[in-house]
């Protein structure tokens, strides 16, 4: 492997619960995962993340972990896990494992020693408070609704949970928290594992003194991530953590970091080689564009001139320093084809490779979630009941509590709800979409009957053999890891163009991200380039004049020079 490895690689995220069940009880498992591994090697990715496979309460679906060394018995066994390993090295791939560490679960053992008394030597591994005033210690929310406080009687205290409180929150501070977080990586490396994504990374570090949030109403606690994330240790700790796991050790990793609310400068210190924090950074400003300042389930639409601006200003400021991720789709956020693309029509197919097609066009690692390499689409959630996410449920029920609009809550959730990422993947046209012989935990998308693995292999110009192209590309052309961007018609509201200016050659990546047919002007110095990679069938193999006549959500990268 050659150094930064991971800036040619691209990675496939697998969430095991909706992935393949090999045993049959409704929930996806490692057994699934083996039997499934030369589908993901035929797709070309290099990376496996696995979202958490560790002993759980399943509480978080796996983001709440009571014992970081064993596999929960849902997905299968420590045993069964080395075999996975062991069959992805041998494709020649690299498994990262999901790390959530800003919390455990309040079965984990470090909890229930620090809960069992205040002078429990682990007490302080955790946040513990007084009432104030007989209530919360501050006005902090949970991003699964409530406050982010829970009172616990056996020691007359508050914990501090920014999501379920059943999710206690680790106290970084700590200098044995930080030494057990590097115990349980050396663990996981010492099995061979790759690397590791790690969840609300950014969270480990709180403001000093956990003040009251200030800039919105109580508990609207995620616009208030800015006021207690990013805290003043946490390029310490990370740093800490990078020297002492990964010092010295032979190998090639890749570290993640999932930071909701960061921004382009802060991610540039967390990604710049030279502090030697992280590799790369989740951010969330384009896959936030569409809520409304009563955050997420508040939708408000699609502005593509407002998308478009958030990804190229990430693009422009970790163009010298550091590196982007670069994803759509994850667990946590609905299938973007039918969020920016247009699931419900003639244009599903082309919507979802044009999508994909500027998405990839740009710097920095490609991250594919299970299904989108097909072009899955939403679930036609209808009703409260429908969904099983915690922060659905709990978001409905607050909603209902505080008499707020439950029809614009339910167009929210469906549209904007994790349960949308969640539904099983879709293999083939059989029972339950071939992804398990029992009764699944989430229901299959009835469209699976066209939209499935089988068929996309079968068929030549598949959103799946799409995804093989682009990751072709990323593999073959330096100029996609190496080359300069810079933006064009960035307030046109249809059309999605840039450039990748290399020493030597150049790249032209232009959608038209609409129905309606558009005349684009282009620089005399595409004429003659050649098509490298189009969506529609048809296209011309070169740009033979300045005036590009793109069909709806017609998609193409041009090479010249
Ligand atoms: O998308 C989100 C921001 O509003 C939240 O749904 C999400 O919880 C947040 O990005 C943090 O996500 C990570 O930590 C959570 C877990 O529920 C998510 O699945 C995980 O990706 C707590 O571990």
């Amino acid at each position: 492997m050659t150094a930064d490895w991971w800036k040619t690689a691209v990675v496939y995220q697998i969430y095991p619960r909706s992935f393949a069940d090999s045993g049959g009880d409704g929930i996806g498992d490692l057994g699934g995962i083996i039997g499934r591994l030369d589908y993901l090697k035929t797709l070309g990715v290099d990376v496996i993340w696995l979202s958490p496979v560790y002993r759980s309460p399943q509480v978080d679906n796996g983001y709440d972990i009571s014992d970081y060394r064993d596999v929960d018995p849902v997905f299968g066994s420590l045993a069964e896990f080395d075999a996975l390993l062991t069959h992805v090295h041998e494709r020649g791939m690299k498994l990262v494992m999901d790390l959530v560490v800003n919390h455990t679960s309040d079965e984990h053992p470090w909890f229930v020693e620090s809960r069992s008394s205040r002078d429990n030597p682990k007490r302080d591994w955790y946040f513990w408070r007084d009432a104030r005033d007989g209530a919360e210690p501050n006005n902090w929310g949970s991003f699964f609704s409530g406050s982010a406080w829970q009172w616990d009687g056996k020691t007359g205290q508050y914990y501090l949970h920014l999501f379920d409180r059943k999710q206690p929150d680790l106290n970084w501070e700590h200098p044995e928290v930080r030494a057990a977080v590097r115990d349980v990586m050396t663990w996981w490396l010492d099995r061979g594992v790759d690397g590791f994504r790690m969840d609300v990374v950014n969270f480990i570090s709180k403001v000093a003194g956990l003040p009251d949030a200030t800039a919105v109403p109580d508990r609207q606690f995620v616009s208030a991530i800015a006021e207690f994330a990013d805290g003043p240790h946490v390029h310490e700790y990370l740093a800490e953590l990078s020297r002492e796991v990964f010092g010295g050790r032979e190998g090639e990793f890749i570290t993640v970091g999932e930071m909701p609310g960061v921004t382009p400068e802060q991610a540039r210190l967390y990604t710049d080689p030279a502090r030697g924090e992280l590799n790369m950074v989740f951010q969330f400003e384009h896959v936030s564009v569409d809520q409304g300042p009563a955050g997420k389930f508040d939708y408000r639409g699609l502005d593509l001139v407002i998308l478009k601006k958030a990804l190229y200003r990430w693009q422009l400021a970790l163009a010298e320093v550091g590196w982007n991720s670069l994803y759509w789709n994850n667990h946590d956020q609905p299938r973007v084809v039918s969020r920016f693309g247009d699931d419900g029509s003639q244009y599903w197919a082309a919507s979802a490779k044009a999508l994909a097609t500027v998405l990839h066009g740009m710097r920095g690692t490609p991250f594919v979630y299970q299904g989108e390499e097909l072009g899955m689409t939403n679930y036609p959630f209808r009703t409260a009941q429908d969904h099983q996410d915690l922060e659905a449920i709990n978001y409905y029920r607050d909603v209902v509590e505080r008499g707020g609009d439950t029809e614009a809550a339910l167009v929210g959730l469906a549209k904007i709800s994790r349960d949308n990422a969640r539904t099983p993947m879709q293999w083939d046209a059989g029972p339950n979409a071939g992804f398990t012989a029992g009764n699944p935990w989430l229901p299959v998308n009835p469209n699976h009957a066209w939209l499935n693995a089988d068929a996309q292999l079968a068929e030549r110009d598949s959103v799946f053999t799409h995804y093989q192209a682009l990751i072709r590309l990323r593999h073959e052309w330096p100029i996609l890891r190496d080359g300069d961007f810079t933006p064009l018609l960035e307030d046109d509201p249809q059309i999605w163009a840039y450039t990748r200016r290399a020493p030597v050659g150049c790249l032209l990546v232009i959608a038209n991200c609409g129905r309606e047919p558009r005349t684009v002007e282009i620089a005399a110095e595409w004429i003659a380039a050649d098509l490298l990679l189009g969506n529609l069938p048809g296209t011309a193999a070169t740009a033979d004049s300045t005036s590009l006549h793109l069909a709806g959500w017609d998609a193409r990268i041009y090479s010249a020079g």
